[in-house]
């Protein structure tokens, strides 16, 4: 098979890279290792900037994302007694729309066809070729079967697990990294949230996320140690620490139900620098992770897409090589604001345990400028409702 660029991963930023390209009248495919399902089973974000909700609507795929995303004018901040909120509307003119990964990932794939968008699920052991040349490939197993695709340009939108950024050979790229000593125990069930708008707290007992899905649905988080198993957490548990945390601080307390889901994730802040190597350009978590305090994994996918769609689009309407060179600068510098930012606000909001009472302290007197300071707030507000692109 032929096409002008093969995509490596359907998750957020594959898909909204191959409908922009498809839109531009590129020919693209996406090669996918799991089943559509499965990609529809993982949980993950929940809070989308402008810029993400922006691309939804430039494609028109944003129709249930208008009808049923929770616009969100602030957020609150809390150190353990007391709700700080930042007001984002008030301080930025702007808000971020509560919408599950899930539903934007299954918005994106149900377009996929009317739209001539192909993506090939369940695709086994796929490798990257000839990424210096000028006819870079990829092969893969489908049902038993030897597959090849030939394509003009790769993109590697295959998260931090997948092939795309271990094709790049060593001495061409430098990796920054941050490991965190903790992980986010994470709660999805069908109850009400405890509060109208996200919490973020930083209490006696560690860090907690009040956050949600719905009106009817909630997601919270908690921060537990790294040797810590799911098993340890039966759901009564982990309902009786929520209720602790958020009940004195919250509008409405906290509403148990059966769980949907629990899962861990560890936290990792992590940057690779290159996001080129000839004609293959990395995209999204194949690129850089953040901790998710802040919100900012998918949408950082979201403008790496932007700014790659464009500069191929540039390049396939009057050959720009320019276009395509820019890309790995202009994205960079939007990466490295948004790592600044997760990372200050996990510093801020988890117990760290090679931190004593004096660090702790630190991070209440910072709260407390926060709750005092307009000018804290803004600046958190900004980076909360994502840079300008
Ligand atoms: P994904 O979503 O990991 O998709 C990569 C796709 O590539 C496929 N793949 C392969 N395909 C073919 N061959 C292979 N060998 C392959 N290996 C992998 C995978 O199956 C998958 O389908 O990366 P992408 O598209 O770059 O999207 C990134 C986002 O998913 C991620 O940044 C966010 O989920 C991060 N994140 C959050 N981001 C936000 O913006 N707001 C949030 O509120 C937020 N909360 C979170 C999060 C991530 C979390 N976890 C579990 C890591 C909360 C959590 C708990
Ligand atoms: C979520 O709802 O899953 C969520 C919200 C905010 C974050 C991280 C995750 O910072």
């Amino acid at each position: 098979m032929r096409t002008q660029v093969a995509i490596v991963g359907a998750g957020p930023s594959g898909l909204l890279l191959g409908h922009l390209l498809r839109q531009a009248g590129i020919e693209c495919v996406i090669v996918e290792r799991q089943s559509p399902d499965y990609v529809l089973s993982r949980i993950r974000a929940g809070v989308l900037e402008t810029v993400t909700t922006g691309l939804m609507a430039r494609l028109g795929i944003d129709a249930r994302l208008n009808a049923e995303g929770m616009i969100e004018e602030g957020f609150n901040l809390a150190d353990g007694e007391r709700l700080i909120r930042i007001d984002v509307k008030a301080l930025t003119g702007k808000h971020v729309t509560v919408y599950g990964q899930t539903e934007l990932t299954r918005d994106l794939m149900d377009a996929a066809p009317e739209r001539g968008l192909e993506i090939v699920y369940g695709a086994g052991d796929v490798a990257l070729h000839d990424l210096d040349g000028d006819t870079p490939s990829l092969t893969f197993t489908r049902d038993g079967a030897a597959c090849r695709i030939d394509a003009e340009f790769i993109a590697g939108c295959d998260g931090f697990h997948g092939p795309s950024r271990k094709a790049i050979p060593p001495p061409h790229a430098r990796e920054y990294e941050r490991v965190y000593p903790f992980g986010w125990l994470g709660i999805l069930a069908d109850v009400p949230p405890c509060h109208p708008e996200l919490i973020y707290a930083n209490g006696p007992r560690g860090f907690a996320l009040a956050s949600m899905r719905s009106p009817t649905r909630s997601r919270y988080y908690i921060q537990v140690p790294l040797s810590e198993r799911i098993e340890d957490w039966p759901e009564e548990r982990l309902w009786d620490e929520l209720a602790r945390r958020f009940d004195p601080i919250s509008e409405r307390g906290v509403t148990r139900g059966p769980a949907l889901e629990i899962s861990i994730a560890p936290l990792r802040s992590y940057v690779f620098e290159t996001m080129r190597h000839g004609r293959l350009f990395l995209a999204g978590d194949a690129a850089h992770i953040v901790p998710p305090t802040g919100a900012k994994g998918l949408n950082l996918a979201a403008s790496d897409v932007a700014y790659l769609s464009d500069a191929l689009i540039a390049h396939y309407r009057d050959g720009s090589e320019a276009a395509l060179a820019g890309y790995e600068r202009t994205a960079l510098a939007r990466i490295w604001k948004a790592e600044r930012f997760s990372w200050q606000l996990t510093k801020l909001m988890h117990h760290f345990p090679e931190d004593g009472a004096f660090e702790h302290r630190m991070q209440i007197a910072e709260l407390d400028y926060v709750a005092q300071s307009k000018a804290m707030q803004t600046a958190i507000a900004e980076n909360y409702v994502g840079l300008p692109l």
